[in-house]
């Protein structure tokens, strides 16, 4: 049974279980046979690091993103990548053209405090962000001018967040590094790149 976790009201909610345990086992064996995963790097002081984890980009033609100092071109819609998104605008009434992937292979692949507010994400975006295989914990931290606590949810397999409305402007979120052994997880965050100039 799904379980609903209020993570910031109004902007951010959990819900557990969304994906039941064998139809979740499914997909993320699916994903991490199919899908064509990457090691980015990323220049700091000059130098280049890779970064701790690995990434994929999938959309719809034209669903350009820049990410890891990069700009980002879409890899073609695979069927366990299209069944989902078709789930979750089902379910959420709500039409994405793009999901970035990202494959934590063990305890030390991380991600560092962020906000998806990137302009081609629009004002107050909603992303819907799946998880399956290890359990991770992402920590939301407040932005300057938010006089919220800094807080932490456990993602585990099969669930869904959703965030939306001023998240990003408020908060920054990340998968901080845990010493405690983790299985193989990978996260995929949905969202609707606003198509310009670049299409
Ligand atoms: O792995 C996660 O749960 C977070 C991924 C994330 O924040 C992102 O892709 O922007
Ligand atoms: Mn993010």
């Amino acid at each position: 049974m799904t379980e609903r976790v209020t993570v910031l009201p109004g902007e951010c909610v959990l819900l557990r279980e969304f994906f039941e345990a064998d139809q979740a086992e499914n997909i993320l064996a699916a994903l991490t046979r199919d899908a064509i995963w990457q090691q980015h790097t990323v220049k700091v002081f000059n130098r280049e690091h890779f970064v701790p984890r690995l990434t994929a980009w999938y959309g719809d033609q034209g669903a350009y993103y820049s990410y890891s100092g990069g700009t980002h071109t879409p890899l073609p819609w695979i069927p366990v990548l299209s069944d989902i998104r078709a789930t979750l605008e089902d379910f959420l009434n709500q039409s994405f053209n793009s999901v970035l992937l990202n494959r934590y292979r063990n305890g030390s692949d991380a991600m560092g405090k962020h906000s998806d507010d990137e302009k081609e994400l629009g004002h107050d975006p909603v992303i819907a962000s799946v998880s399956f295989g290890g359990t991770r914990r992402m920590a939301f931290h407040p932005r300057s001018g938010n006089s919220g606590k800094s807080l932490s949810v456990d993602l585990d397999d099969g669930s869904l967040l959703i965030m939306q409305g001023a998240c990003q402007r408020r908060w920054k979120h990340s998968i901080p590094r845990t010493r405690r052994f983790v299985t193989p997880r990978i996260n995929l965050t949905f969202r609707n790149i606003l198509q310009s100039d670049c299409g």
